[in-house]
């Protein structure tokens, strides 16, 4: 078998640059270890970006997304017995979030590359990169399929990263004193926008799906067990995190799915080697507190997409060569809004007390500055493309 460019992972790095590669008549076969059904029912990321939405609707599959994603104009930040919100709507006018659970993305992405014929595999075993810096092929369960390019979307425990020899990759590491316990409840949001709770028992943060589904985040020590979160405990510790403003109260309800998630900040220089090129989760992770995740994902294949047609269309290999560099830049925005959010919203066992007051003042400063509150609604909504 032969294609123009090999994609390892159905995640929405790997399926999204399949769909871009294929409207500008560039061939590729995705190469996904998991089953069709538990790629499209793993819930990950919650919040869309506006240049996230933006591409999608450009690139024709985002029907869905404009018809159930839900738009918000703003964030509350509570802390200190009150709630604060920073007005998108104000702050950085045209430019929103949308709620759509990551799944929604990659169900709508999978359709639309089936629906055009694309050759999406599930379930491939024993996926193997060889030859990355030259006339490069992978093999798996079998089978050979030689490739122009790779694309390593397989995301951050992939067989993308390690296939690079050694000593050719840097990577940069933190990983924080903390972990995230995810929620999802068949429960109406208590809240129309998203709730980032500091609170000195943890940060807490309610986000939503749908306005039948919610999605919480309790932090927990890093080593949590998921064991040890029965749902009674979840609601009564979110509601100590939550419930401290006058007026709210916390709808509980069916807990449909709970899970940790360890909170790290990663990445890898240079985010390619010969023919080999990193996308996504493959190349770098952030702390989930900006939602800057699937997002960065989006945009690493902005560029690759740019800079595998013209490598295909016009056989020139500069865009190419400079794909690490187009990235990073945006990689470490991104990177440092995440460290900090986490840092501003989080407690922290080391902190003493004087770290918890410089923690509140800043947080002060973020909410009665329009001049701060502006840096933080212009990187939540996402910088615009370069
Ligand atoms: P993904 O990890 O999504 O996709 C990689 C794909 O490659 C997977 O389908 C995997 O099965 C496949 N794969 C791996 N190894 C393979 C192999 N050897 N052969 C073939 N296929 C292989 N981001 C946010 O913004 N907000 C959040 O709340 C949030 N929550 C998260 C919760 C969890 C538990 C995790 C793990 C991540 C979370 N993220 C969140 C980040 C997440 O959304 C990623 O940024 C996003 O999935 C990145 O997409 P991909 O780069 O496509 O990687
Ligand atoms: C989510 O809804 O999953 C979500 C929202 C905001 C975040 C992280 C996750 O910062």
């Amino acid at each position: 078998m032969r294609t123009q460019v090999g994609i390892i992972g159905a995640g929405p790095a790997g399926l999204l640059l399949s769909h871009l590669l294929h409207l500008r008549g560039i061939s590729s076969v995705v190469l996904e270890k998991r089953s069709r059904d538990y790629v499209e029912r793993r819930v990950r990321a919650g919040v869309l970006e506006q240049g996230t939405v933006d591409t999608l609707v450009e690139a024709g599959v985002g029907g869905r997304l404009l018809r159930e994603g839900l738009p918000h104009h703003g964030i509350e930040l509570r802390y200190g017995g009150a709630g604060h919100r920073i007005p998108f709507e104000k702050l950085v006018p045209g430019r929103a979030i949308t709620v759509y659970g990551q799944q929604e993305v990659v169900k709508d992405l999978i359709a639309a590359r089936l629906e055009a014929g694309g050759d999406v595999r599930f379930e491939v075993e024993d996926v193997a990169i060889h030859s990355p810096e030259d006339r490069p092929y992978l093999t798996f369960g079998g089978e050979r399929l030689d490739c122009d390019v790779i694309a390593g979307c397989d995301g951050f425990h992939g067989v993308s990263r390690p296939s690079v020899p050694p000593g050719v990759l840097r990577t940069y590491e933190r990983d924080y004193p903390f972990a995230w316990l995810g929620i999802l409840a068949r429960v109406a949001p208590s809240s129309e926008e998203l709730i980032y709770a500091r609170n000195e028992r943890g940060f807490a943060l309610h986000s939503m799906r749908t306005p039948e589904i919610s999605r919480f985040y309790l932090q927990v020590p890093p080593d949590a067990d998921v064991a040890e979160w029965p749902d009674e405990r979840i609601w009564a510790e979110l509601k100590a995190r939550l419930e401290t403003v006058p007026g709210f109260a916390l709808t509980t309800g069916e807990i449909i799915e709970k899970g940790v998630t360890p909170m790290r900040g990663f990445v890898t220089e240079p985010m390619q080697y010969g023919r080999l090129y990193l996308a996504g989760d493959a190349a770098h992770i952030v702390p989930p507190t900006g939602a800057k995740g699937l997002n960065l994902a989006v945009a690493d294949v902005r560029v690759l997409t740019e800079a595998l047609a013209a490598f295909f269309h016009d056989g020139s290999t500069g865009l190419l060569d400079g794909y690490s560099e187009a990235c990073l830049k945006r990689v470490w925005r991104a990177q440092h809004f995440s460290w900090w959010m986490t840092t501003l919203l989080h407690t922290f066992d080391s902190d003493d007390d004087y770290g918890r007051r410089l923690q509140l003042s800043h947080l002060d400063y973020v909410t009665s500055s329009e001049v701060a509150a502006t840096t933080l609604a212009e990187n939540y909504v996402g910088l615009p493309f370069p």
